[in-house]
């Protein structure tokens, strides 16, 4: 049997708001008490995790004096050095606050757009006074619910401006900071600026330093657009701009759900998994989830626990799909090796002459059989626990 303890090496981190969730959702009130970050850092350094992610405002309230700030990131900085954990993310609330109800970044109104440039900067000094080496950006109400409203060519400008704006003022400040920006399709704005990651990737390019820039994609956001979210991951993967992941469960299409890891879906969390795996992810595995509503603080630990109990089962798979000689046999079949070929397939006028006058058996290769059913039937069994 093997040991499912979550360790600090596997990088495991929650949000304050994750853990924090109180609850509430647009038809219910609360049904949780708010448990103190203190008390959340304690609590997870004991189940293994690896550290803690924050808004602003989930440590610092929005209208907290200079004196309850000091006091309230001394205390927090004391649970952290206590329990040996770290802050490995910060962000900023730009979508709770009424000042944002047209967005932060791409409001219409300059006064918020500037104020949120504002709010920004003191966040990102909080993160990085407490430690965080990594700045995310979700837009949460960067969006429209009508088009009659914004001009999108204009909004993105705007947005882009203020991302700019951002990333001089880290360098200016000497700060070592990478941004990851998370890309959501919907909600809670009827349509969101930037919906999924190839959006996210193609927008970052046009950044004024892309290499400080990756995405931070969320499984429940490519999932409400109906989306796969390993292939997002995969290609953020390739350009080397995955900076940081928000794992948790989603059915298909709806709004955020935001379940456990592994909830849903278990073949799609897999391959997730095994991918962050096979390609060496080293950054942190963050879930950004909470537990279901009908729970009470022990179900909140219990959800924790899931989260990552769920991932290194996984982790457990993926190196025993990896070792599998059935599968990897079908496996060297179906993924041949043509050297030559491969070579032919470089661009030079000689190797165009050679393709075009190339004699291919069309017949040949319409007829093979790719063996996938008993692949996948091979992968259903092992994640099912009889192989
Ligand atoms: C959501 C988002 C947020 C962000 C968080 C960090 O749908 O609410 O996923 O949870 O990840 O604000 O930026
Ligand atoms: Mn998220
Ligand atoms: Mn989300």
């Amino acid at each position: 049997m093997s040991d499912y303890t979550p360790k600090p090496e596997h990088k495991f981190t929650f949000g304050l708001w994750t853990v924090g969730n109180i609850g509430r959702d647009p038809f219910g009130e609360p049904v949780r008490p708010r448990i103190p970050p203190t008390r959340i850092v304690q609590k997870l350094a004991e189940l293994g995790a690896w550290g803690v992610n924050l808004h602003d405002n989930d440590l610092v309230p929005i209208d907290a004096t200079p004196a309850e700030r000091d006091r309230i990131v001394r205390e927090f900085k004391q649970a952290l050095h206590d329990h040996n954990m770290r802050l490995v993310m910060g962000t900023t609330n730009l979508f709770s606050d009424p000042a944002f109800k047209d967005g932060a970044f791409t409001s219409n109104d300059p006064k918020v757009r500037a104020y949120a440039l504002q709010k920004s900067m003191h966040a990102i000094d909080l993160a990085v006074e407490l430690g965080a080496e990594i700045y995310v950006f979700w837009g949460g109400r960067e969006g429209t619910e009508t088009d009659a409203a914004k001009d999108p060519v204009q909004a993105l400008q705007w947005y882009r401006e203020c991302m700019n704006f951002l990333i001089h003022y880290v360098k200016d400040q000497g700060y070592s900071l990478k941004f990851a920006l998370e890309p959501k399709p919907n909600e809670p704005r009827g349509d969101i600026f930037l919906p999924t990651v190839g959006a996210m990737l193609a927008f970052i390019e046009t950044l004024d330093d892309p290499s400080m820039c990756g995405v931070n994609p969320e499984v429940a956001h490519e999932h409400m657009a109906g989306l796969n979210f390993t292939h997002a991951v995969a290609q953020a993967i390739e350009r080397n701009k995955l900076f940081h992941i928000d794992l948790n469960a989603q059915k298909l299409t709806r709004y955020d759900q935001d379940f456990r890891f592994g909830a849903e879906d278990i073949k799609g969390a897999f391959f997730l998994v095994k991918l962050l795996e096979d390609n060496g992810y080293n950054g942190p595995r963050h879930f950004d989830a909470h537990a279901y509503r009908t729970e009470d603080e022990e179900g909140v630990w219990e959800f924790a626990k899931g989260c990552m109990r769920t991932y290194l089962i996984l982790k457990e798979k993926a190196e025993r799909f990896n070792q599998d000689p059935e599968i990897q046999e079908l496996l060297s079949q179906i993924r041949q090796w043509d050297v030559e070929l491969q070579e032919r397939m470089h661009y030079s006028r000689e190797n165009a002459a050679w393709l075009k006058a190339h004699p291919f058996d069309r017949a040949a290769l319409g007829a093979q059989g790719y063996h996938y059913e008993k692949l996948d039937q091979l992968t259903m069994e092992l994640l099912l626990g009889v192989r």
